[in-house]
């Protein structure tokens, strides 16, 4: 019984590791907060990447006019949702256009880095 019992889930194990493997190739980036390359008439108060997997830990800075940093902190995971990055703007932006680049290491390990953009109108 107890034999049984560990080859089906032997089993099992093998099934799920053979599907799994393709969802743990890199992660990708799923959504972004502004989109990337989004025209604003509004300065928004935070960026967010959101990923197709969790995400261990990561880093986001968002860089102004100048290359002033506008970010506060260096970002983090959402501690409210384990595929996504964000992190606070300082209030206030004035027009131009902004960087952010988002570094991370997903759950598999691997470490992914991106940069978007978005442009303040006002
Ligand atoms: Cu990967």
């Amino acid at each position: 019984m107890i034999a049984r019992t560990a080859s089906a889930l032997t089993a099992t194990a093998l099934v799920l590791a053979a599907t799994a493997a393709p969802a743990l190739a890199h992660v990708q980036l799923q959504s972004s907060s502004p989109k990337d390359k989004a025209k604003l008439s509004k300065a928004p108060s935070s960026v967010s990447l959101t990923f197709s997997g969790p995400i261990r830990s990561g880093t986001l800075k968002v860089t102004g006019p100048g290359g002033k940093k506008v970010s506060v902190g260096n970002g983090g995971r959402d501690p409210r949702l384990i595929t996504r990055l964000t992190v606070k703007l300082k209030p206030g932006l004035k027009a131009g256009k902004y960087t952010s680049k988002a570094k991370i290491v997903a759950a598999d390990g691997h470490k992914e880095s991106w940069t978007l953009t978005f442009t303040v109108r006002t």
